[in-house]
């Protein structure tokens, strides 16, 4: 009797890993140890293998969902022979009885060679030797701690091997092609300081051990006794939002590879891979470039909707800054990682314009002093209005609420009303979204403004309280401003930013009357909506605003 198993996420280090790439679909037919998904994080690439052959029933995971060890990948209808007997964790990478665990590599201190400098050894990446496929520095060269130094792989993963200390390389000790095996001393480098000893270099996400055990290697060196506190802390894996930076398939790269692709400014999507079933390789990039500069190339039909690009941008400045004076470096949150990189795909790819209005807000204002006087627990600010007002302004104007497919051909209208508040926080920019607000009154608004912006600045946010946004809103009229240049929170069209109102002298026909002023600033998507409709929509929202009396209508 055929019997249904769990193809499970194995032990990957702790954090969350977004699926780039789902290699089978319902109905297929897996043997075992044929990979189901990739995982990818910015240090590693990892495949997750059937651990038996069957029927695929469900795939229970899509690309861009961030899984974490045990997630349960697809529903296996497993063939009455091969079916274990209880569920199995899904990659089974070959491992002997007594072999560690393949995910969590226990950290190996580095052994001090000769004065500063220091051995870097392969952590613990299961029992095979995987090759080295990439060395990404050279004699001579200044490394910062983390920075990868080489990648290795094997047929079901890529890892990149980190540096654990700041230093500079005095000597390599593997060449492109050998394969290393856990211990392996993979460089020396004089460290920087005389720091306590550092931790060995851990990948961010280990490797599934091969399918097939490639020749074998013995560590280059005698290791120290492993242990599982054995030093300082491993390189965390650094995940992010997959959801939101990876719009679709995501092309079969190393992590290395992509950053070199990001160097460049090419976009992965638009390189032909070279490497085994299709991964791009650093050459397929190089080439790429050569070619593009060459023919003076353009991205592909609908590339730069579908893809991210294929700019021929220069490659980003490298300055030493420290030449020039005092510096101090500072590593990015990840919510400011994780918003760069969607503000800078947003602002590449959308072709903005901003249209700016003024609402004349004086007897919104005498209201609101009023509602709050009567409401005194709660705090009523200015955005509640305008979050009403953009409602109206959204059912007025529906191409405004819409989204635009990747193919830049089709867009779909949402007939729900669901507005993002972008809030600033210590750690960065994050945009919960308030549902269903045409729905809710200006007190109900208030409450849920004042609980999100807690929520979102007590690190409390939950994705789904940041998905499902119609339209944004900005708002830094509590700071000040006459005016700004919002971008677009893709997939959304249009975005308002709010600045400080301020009373201005308006002429009313007879006199300059001083009226309290409201900028606004709407930035839109040039490729949906023109500028007539534009301005329309603005001054709309300028006018319910200015009369909030037309809320109600
Ligand atoms: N003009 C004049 N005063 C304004 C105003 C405006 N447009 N908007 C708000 N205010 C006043 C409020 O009434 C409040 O006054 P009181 O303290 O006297 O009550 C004060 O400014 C502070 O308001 P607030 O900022 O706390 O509240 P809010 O509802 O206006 O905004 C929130 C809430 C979460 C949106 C806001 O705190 C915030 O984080 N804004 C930043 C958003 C941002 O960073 N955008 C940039 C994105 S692009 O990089």
């Amino acid at each position: 009797m055929a019997d249904v198993k769990e193809a499970l996420v194995p032990d990957i280090g702790g954090s969350a890993v977004p699926v780039i790439e789902i290699m089978v679909k319902v109905g297929d037919r897996v043997e075992k140890d044929q990979s189901l998904v990739t995982l990818e994080s910015d240090k590693a690439t990892m495949e997750v293998p059937a651990p038996f052959a069957g029927v695929i029933k469900e795939l229970k995971v899509k690309i861009g969902d961030e899984v974490n060890e045990g997630a349960v990948i697809a529903l296996v209808e497993a063939d009455a022979a091969e079916a274990p007997k209880a569920a199995a964790p899904a990659p089974a990478p070959a491992p002997a009885p007594a072999a560690p665990a393949p995910a969590a590599p226990a950290p190996v201190p580095a052994k001090a060679a000769s004065g500063g400098t220091k051995e870097v050894r392969v952590p613990d990446i299961g029992t095979s030797a995987v090759p080295v496929i990439e060395i990404l520095v050279k004699v001579g060269d200044t490394v910062t701690k983390d920075q990868s130094l080489m990648t290795l792989e094997s047929d079901k993963a890529t890892m990149e091997i980190p540096a654990p200390f700041a230093g500079t390389i005095k000597e390599l000790k593997v060449k492109i092609g050998d394969e290393v095996s856990q211990d392996a001393v993979i460089a020396l480098i004089d460290a920087e300081g005389d720091a306590a000893p550092a931790p060995a270099a851990a990948p961010a996400v280990p490797a599934a051990a091969p399918a097939e055990t490639p020749r074998r290697v013995e560590a280059a060196a005698p290791a120290p006794a492993k242990s599982a506190d054995a030093g300082g802390p491993r390189t965390p894996p650094v995940s992010f939002d997959a959801s939101v930076i990876m719009p679709g398939q995501a092309p079969y790269a190393s992590p290395a590879v992509r950053a070199f692709a990001r160097e460049l400014g090419v976009d992965v999507a638009q390189v032909k891979g070279s490497g085994r079933g299709g991964r791009i390789q650093r050459e397929d990039v190089a080439g790429w470039v050569k070619h593009a500069l060459a023919s003076g190339a353009r991205p592909a039909e609908g590339g730069l909707v579908a893809a991210g690009g294929g700019l021929n941008l220069l490659p980003w400045p490298k300055v030493d800054f420290s030449k020039f004076g005092e510096i101090e470096e500072k590593p990015l949150s990840r919510i400011q990682k994780i918003s760069g990189a969607n503000l800078a795909r947003n602002w590449a790819m959308i072709p903005h314009v901003t249209q700016h209005e003024d609402a004349d807000i004086t007897e919104l204002e005498a209201f609101r002093k009023k509602l709050g006087e009567e409401n005194k627990d709660m705090k009523i600010t200015p955005l509640v209005f305008q979050i009403k007002a953009v409602v109206a302004a959204l059912k007025k104007f529906p191409q405004f609420n819409s989204s635009l497919d990747v193919t830049g051909e089709k867009l779909t209208l949402k007939k729900y009303f669901h507005i993002g508040i972008a809030v600033d926080t210590p750690d960065g920019l994050v945009v919960p979204v308030i549902r269903d607000a045409d729905k809710k009154g200006l007190l109900e608004l208030a409450a849920e403004l004042g609980e999100i912006s807690k929520k979102a600045r007590d690190k409390k946010l939950t994705a789904n309280d940041m998905s499902g946004g119609c339209f944004s809103i900005s708002s830094l009229g509590g700071i000040g401003g006459t005016a700004f240049t919002p971008i677009v929170n893709a997939p959304e069209v249009a975005i308002l930013g709010v600045s400080k109102a301020q009373m201005k002298p308006v002429w009313n026909g007879k006199e300059f009357a001083p009226r309290l002023m409201l900028p606004l600033s709407l930035s839109y998507d040039h490729r949906v909506i023109d500028g007539a409709l534009a301005a329309r929509f603005a001054v709309f929202l300028a006018n319910q605003l200015g009369d909030i009396r037309r809320l109600l209508l």
